[in-house]
Parts: C-alpha cells; structure tokens; sequence
C-alpha cells in the first residue's frame, strides 16, 4: 500500500532549513507518473552555509570534536543510526519503492544492506583507534617514525538515484567512520529516502553539522558542491559525462576525487554450463533493479555451441517475470525511474533496430500497463560490436547477446569496452575461470555469478568506469588522509 511522503526541506547544522531561494523540485512517482510531493532545491546559496556547518563541526570544540573523537565514539553514532534504519525498514523500503520504482522486496534488501553498511563502517572506526601511530621502519637509528591517519576534512558525497539510500551508506558511513563532515547531495530523481536519513541523523543526536543532506539539481546543488574551495574531497557516483565535469572542476583545486561510474560490463557463458542456472545468472544481472545498475552484465557473450537452446531458455524465463506496480507481492520488474530515463532507453532499442539488430523478446511498454515507465525485460541478437547497443551503457532491462568460438574470441569481444566496472564468467571449468578473473579488464569479476556485493570487499572501477575504491578498508582510506611523523632520536648533531 502506498504511503505518504514526508514534507522535508534542507538538512544543515542539524536542522531543517529551507532553501535560501526557496525552490522545490516535484517527485514523480514513475509507476503512477503523478506528482505526490516535492523535495527542497539547494543552490550555491545553500551549499555554502552547509560548508561552513560541516568546517565548523570539524573545528576544535572543547571536547566536541568529531574529527579528533575516537574511533569508539564515532562507531556509537554510527550504530546508533544502523538501529534507527533497521526500526523504520519496512517504511524507508516502501519510500524508496514509491520514489524510484524498484521492486518492494529488493528496498526491503536494500534497507538491510543499508543498516548492515553503518554497522561494518562502525567497526572499522573502533579498529582505527589501534591502527593509529603505526612505526615505520627505518634505515637510520637515529630517527623514529610514524604514521597518523586523519580525516580528510569536509566531503562531498554526490549520489544516483537507482540505489538512493544504500549509495549514500556506501559514502556516508565510512566517510563519518574516518571523521570526515559530510554534505551528501542525493539525485534530484530519488531523494525521499536520503531526506529520512537527516531525520534519523537528528533523533540519533548526531553532533551539528557532520552530516548536511542537500537535495536539488545537479548542475546548481551538485557543481557547486564539486567546485566549492572549502570541501576536500569528491566522492561520486553517477555517468561518466558528469563525473569528467566533476574531476574538471575538482581539478581546478587539486581537491580529490573517486569516481564510481558508468558501466557496460559482459557476462561470458560456456559451453560447459547448467544451462538454467547460467540463465537466471544472466537475467539477474542485467534485469534486477530494473536493470538500473552500473555493474549490470547487459552483454551477454554466450559460447556458439549453446546460443540457440541458452537464448530459448532466456526467453522462457522472461516470460515469467512479473512485470507490476513495484509494492504489489511477487513483483520482479518496475517502473525506470523518470520519463527521462524512460525515452532514453526506448530510443536505445529503437536505434539498435535501426542499425539492424533484431529485438528477440520485449522492446515496448508491456501491453496490460497503460500508465507508469515501464520497459519489459529485452533481449537484443544479431548485435555488431559497432552497434550503440553493445557500446553505451542503457541503465534499463536490455540485454544485448553475441556469440563465440574461442576462449580468446571471447575474452577480446568482453574486454572490446571502454568501460571496466564488472564482467562475470559462468562455467564448471574453474581453471579457465581464474584465467579470465586474470585477463578481464574490470574492478569486479564474477565467477558462476553475477551481482552480489558484500561490505567487506572493494568496488570500484577501471577506464571509463572511474577509480578508487568504495567499501570494505578500501572505502575507508577514501577518507583518510596519511600524515608521517618523524622524531630525531639521537643525542648526537645531525
Ligand atoms: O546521471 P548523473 P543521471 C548513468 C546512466 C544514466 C545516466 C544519466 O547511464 O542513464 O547516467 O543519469 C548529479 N555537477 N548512471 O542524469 O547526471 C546529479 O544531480 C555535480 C550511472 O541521473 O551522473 C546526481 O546527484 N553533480 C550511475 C548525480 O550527479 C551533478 C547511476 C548523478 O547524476 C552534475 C546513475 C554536475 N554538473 C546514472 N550534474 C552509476 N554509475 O551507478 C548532475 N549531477
């Protein structure tokens, strides 16, 4: 059943705040495409007197201080907000479900993954405490020295809107863990969720102005926040387009950045394979969240052997998946966020036809659908490696499939990419396996899987895909800025 959404303006300095300019953006529900709120629009009005909150929580305050508190103490906030998350669960996921449109069994999952994350990050802020003052070894007795590991100041934390809240988690937690303040700018398509988060920062007491939560546009709210001379560190994730715009601007003053971008990743099928299991690996990675996923493995590169049955089998599958209001039971497959998104991937599968790809199942709106953006799962063949179809990342349900022989054959048509997010290998020979995780020109490869993400280990991309790392101790040492310190020991005159 559907739920209101909460009237909420700017999150600053622990407070609600209404934006300077007092704008408002409409939230559509992409399954009804009516309008059923609006969220606060912040521009460089805003970002600035959510700089100045987060630099001042970060100043030396007579016991206050958030940077310089323990580790412990970061963690007990950081619990705190896991325990708030995991109270308002079937809430936050019903939001989230209304906001962007995925399937209320994987909000569900995403809130838990969400809770999960805040309590990971807090147990790695306890561990810093011991991690801190680490000896150097040295070649010269007379000098001692040491490692401190600081946060790196005030960060920017720009999101998507496929996985609103966890993304924030991703960013927000281990950015609070290292001591860092944090302004998160969620996407102007899917904020409710994020603006829940602010109401559980304050019932948990979170110390003003650590965490700002800034909804509004990207190029007023989220370039101003890239360009801002007093925050630190960008932390991004989103397309390529705007992440070169944010390393442009961040460039301009040699501030940090991480990039988690876009994606066209392969998923490599042999001839060895359960042909089931290897399909629903397949439709899972490239169909789940609507297909809405950077990592998706939306080219599929099946060997020649068993294309005809694998593709019979997928289409079968397809078949089945339900396709409906994402709150109703047993939903499989919603709506694509906006309308925007929506014609985008619509005009993807039209030029794929143009170019003389064949649509082999889906490529329109589902018939029993008549409102909502909805897009039913597609299966492209009779793909070129030229084609748009098999070169840029779609962000919706469309597979795109080619063939091969060879094991080399299919290592160069999965690595034929500029991207270099994930890739996957499905097959019961384990060796050729590990010698495609060798080869594969990607930050992830899965191996007789497709998707699973645990907190513990690294995410990230190569190429187009962006750089640096996200969770596990990877996505801490985002935040976390060395400092050597080094003592002369000796009586003697250097
Ligand atoms: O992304 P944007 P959009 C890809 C996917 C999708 C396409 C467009 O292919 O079809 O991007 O989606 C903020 N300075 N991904 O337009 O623009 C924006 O407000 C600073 C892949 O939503 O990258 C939002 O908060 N910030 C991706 C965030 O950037 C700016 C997930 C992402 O928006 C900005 C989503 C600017 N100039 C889309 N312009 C993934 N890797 O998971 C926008 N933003």
């Amino acid at each position: 059943m559907a739920i209101p959404i909460p009237s909420r303006q700017l999150f600053i300095d622990g407070n609600w705040k209404e934006p300077i300019l007092k704008k408002r953006i409409p939230i559509v529900n992409p399954t009804t495409e009516e309008i059923i709120g609006d969220i606060p629009a912040a521009t460089a009005e805003d970002v600035e007197v959510a700089v100045e909150a987060a630099r001042r929580a970060l100043a030396r305050n007579k016991g206050k201080d958030w940077a310089l508190a323990s580790g412990a103490v970061r963690a007990k906030y950081l619990r705190a907000i896991a325990a708030k998350i995991k109270e308002r669960k079937s809430e936050l996921a019903k939001l989230e479900t209304i906001d962007c449109g995925k399937p209320l069994n994987e909000a569900e999952g995403d809130m838990e993954d969400v809770a999960g994350c805040f309590e990971y990050y807090a147990d790695l802020a306890e561990g810093l405490d011991a991690k801190q003052n680490a000896p150097v070894s040295l070649p010269m007795k007379a000098f001692k020295s040491y490692v401190i590991k600081e946060p790196i100041g005030v960060v920017g934390l720009i999101i998507p809107w496929n996985y609103p809240l966890l993304m924030a988690a991703w960013k927000v937690a281990p950015a609070l863990a290292a001591g860092c303040a944090a302004i998160l700018k969620p996407s102007e398509l899917a904020s409710v969720t994020c603006l829940e988060l602010a109401e559980v920062c304050r019932e948990v007491d979170l110390p003003a102005g650590v965490l700002n939560i800034l909804t509004g546009l990207g190029p007023e709210a989220g370039a101003s926040l890239a360009s801002h001379p007093h925050v630190d560190k960008i932390a991004f994730t989103g397309s390529t387009m705007t992440g070169v715009k944010i390393m442009t601007a961040a460039a301009k003053m040699v501030k940090p950045v991480s990039l988690e971008l876009g994606g066209k990743s392969p998923i490599v099928v042999f001839e060895d394979v359960d042909i089931d299991k290897a399909v629903e690996w397949t439709l899972y990675g490239c169909f789940y969240t609507n297909g809405q996923i950077c990592s998706a493995t939306s080219r599929l590169i099946v060997h020649e052997s068993i294309a005809a049955e694998f593709l019979d089998r997928l289409v079968k599958w397809s078949e089945n998946i339900k396709i409906s209001d994402p709150l109703e039971e047993g939903c499989k497959l919603g709506p694509i966020v906006s309308r925007g998104q929506y014609e985008k991937v619509l005009k993807f599968i039209s030029t794929a036809k143009s170019e003389g790809a064949t649509i082999l199942y889906g490529g329109a709106r589902p018939e029993h659908l008549k409102k909502g953006f909805f897009v039913e799962p597609t299966i492209i063949t009779d793909v070129k490696t030229s084609m748009q179809i098999w070169r840029e990342e779609v962000f919706g349900p469309v597979l795109s499939v080619k063939t091969f022989t060879t094991e080399d054959e299919a290592i160069e048509l999965a690595n034929d990419t500029h991207y270099g997010l994930g890739a996957a290998v499905i097959s019961k020979d384990l060796e050729r396996c590990d010698r495609l995780s060798k080869v594969l020109q990607a930050g992830t490869v899965w191996i007789n899987c497709s998707q699973p993400c645990f907190f513990q280990a690294a995410f990230g991309g190569i190429k187009w895909s962006g750089f640096g790392r996200e969770l596990g101790e990877w996505g801490l040492e985002n935040y976390l800025s060395v400092k050597q310190v080094t003592h002369y020991v000796s009586d003697e005159p250097w």
